[in-house]
């Protein structure tokens, strides 16, 4: 079976595009044969839904982490603490968004191992659109799916 988000070289998959933009020296459009081409990793989770119980799912996709380094932040990757300033903000179709820290999925910080999957319990996610996964997450609501856009942030409004 094809575990791609839709059938590889389709008009629906060439449609999906996640707009990357912020404090990233390449504010970019992200196709999924992008998404596709960085290391793929599985994540088995369980987390709960307050309108609908405990859910198990099976995802795979690219580190959220991975595709948001490759963008080149715009932080000195070599002090640590240069970081630690910078939020990600991802926003699905329907408006629904979260905030993630960058510390969260650093590395060096939180390990997070949070994906944008491609795919979900080995077909594709909801509306065929990348998926916010946080395996570290107990309730679902940042598993934003449909994903439409992410901007990374290096500055905290009203602050010097
Ligand atoms: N775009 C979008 N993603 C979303 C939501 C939403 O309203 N919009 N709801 C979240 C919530 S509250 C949960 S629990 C999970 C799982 O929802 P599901 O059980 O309906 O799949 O999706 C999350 N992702
Ligand atoms: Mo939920």
């Amino acid at each position: 079976m094809d575990q791609s988000l839709a059938p590889l070289g389709t008009a629906a998959e060439a449609a999906v595009e996640i707009a990357l933009t912020g404090d990233l020296a390449g504010p970019a459009r992200l196709s999924v044969p992008r998404l596709r081409a960085y290391p793929q990793h599985t994540a088995r989770v369980v987390f709960d839904c307050a309108t609908s119980g405990s859910r198990h799912h099976t995802f795979t996709g690219p580190l959220l982490h991975d595709v948001l380094a490759a963008a080149g932040p715009r932080f000195d990757p070599a002090r640590r603490k240069d970081r630690l300033r910078f939020l990600i903000a991802v926003r699905g179709a329907d408006g629904h968004h979260a905030l993630l820290s960058w510390a969260e999925i650093d590395p060096d910080f939180g390990r997070a191992p949070v994906l944008l999957a491609l795919t979900l319990d080995g077909g594709p996610p909801p509306a065929a659109r990348p998926q916010l996964v946080l395996p570290q997450d107990r309730c679902g609501a940042r598993y934003v799916s449909g994903v439409e856009a992410i901007r990374v942030d290096g500055g905290y409004p009203g602050w010097p």
